[in-house]
């Protein structure tokens, strides 16, 4: 009897330390990145501060890699709710969501610091809070650097050289527009596809960041890259409508803030990545174009701001982005 007494209460306590450390739900977060990727690092403090906030009430887990999937199929499932939280770019929100598309516009942005100024002020309020209309909670804006052009044929060192050339875009109208009014032609398709579509020369290059470039080893097909920086497209952390409602208001605040959190942690991250990342690709032989005026690529853009930002919202959106000093 007393030894049957001490197992259980052995027993009982084992189980309870299992409950100190085990989550009661793990929320799962797509993120098309490798492990280790600041986005992906970010995602997962959150999720340490998540779990120590609500007593283990809410873990994270984050399925890096595209393993749920490329950022469009992923998004309509986190609309769905078949994934709890998504961190993406706001590109392939472009077609779905209009606010998306005005700090998606190309030249919108003076410098990384005007982005975080402008997104972390009430224009970045007004475009999470359009994602609620869509069955999805913006909680935080994270960096997404600046995009520059890199093929795998020639240096592109003015505008005149993109012509006729094919990139791929992220899956935006506005960025096949952008594309087709610098004179070249492009091709969305999802980020998974594109070394081996520059590889078999379906298409000549694409466009993205320094970490993207280096990670996704874009570089190894297409060493020509070009600071033009014609995007500084921010990236987005949602989590699903239909997750959030189930959630006390108490764990909805802890979910806000914890992604609030994770904001400066990422950009830490994002800096240092972004060095790294150059001086990998420029040891492994990228040739870099830095020397470019941007002045013609700027100019060129005026027929897509002229197709896009149409409404009066999106021109006062856009007036008060030139405005924020
Ligand atoms: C990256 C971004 C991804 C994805 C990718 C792409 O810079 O972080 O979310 O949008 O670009 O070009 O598809």
């Amino acid at each position: 009897m007393k030894l049957k007494t001490l197992t259980a209460a052995l027993l009982a306590s084992a189980a309870m330390t299992g409950a100190a450390f085990a989550c009661e739900t793990t929320l799962r977060s797509s993120d098309t990145h490798p492990d280790g990727y600041p986005t992906v690092v970010a995602v997962e403090k959150m999720g340490e501060l998540l779990k120590e906030r609500t007593d283990g009430r809410l873990c994270i887990e984050v399925f890096h890699s595209a393993q749920l999937g490329e950022e469009k199929d992923t998004i309509e499932q986190t609309q769905f709710g078949v994934i709890d939280m998504n961190r993406v770019s706001l590109g392939p929100f472009n077609n779905i969501i209009e606010e998306t598309q005005v700090p998606s516009l190309p030249y919108i942005f003076r410098s990384t610091e005007h982005m975080h100024k402008v997104m972390d002020g009430p224009v970045g309020q007004q475009i999470l809070d359009a994602f609620a209309d869509h069955d999805l909670i913006g909680l935080a804006f994270y960096d997404g650097g600046s995009r520059s052009f890199y093929n795998s044929e020639k240096p592109i060192k003015s505008m005149e050289d993109l012509a006729g050339m094919k990139f791929r875009v992220m899956q935006s109208d506005m960025f096949v527009d952008m594309v087709s009014a610098l004179g070249a032609n492009a091709t969305p398709m999802p980020y998974g596809e594109v070394y081996s579509s520059i590889q078999t020369g379906v298409i000549d290059g694409a466009e993205n960041n320094w970490p993207s470039y280096e990670s996704s080893g874009h570089f190894e097909v297409a060493k020509y890259y070009t600071l033009d920086q014609h995007l500084i497209v921010p990236e987005v952390l949602v989590m699903s409508k239909a997750a959030f409602d189930k959630l006390s208001p108490e764990d909805q605040e802890a979910v806000r803030q914890a992604a609030k959190d994770s904001v400066p942690v990422m950009r830490e991250l994002w800096a240092e990545r972004e060095k790294a990342s150059e001086q990998k690709v420029r040891d492994a032989g990228a040739e870099i174009v830095t020397d470019i005026d941007k002045t013609p690529f700027i100019e060129a853009m005026v027929p897509v701001y002229e197709k896009y930002v149409t409404s009066d919202k999106l021109k006062k959106m856009v007036e008060d982005i030139q405005a924020t000093e």
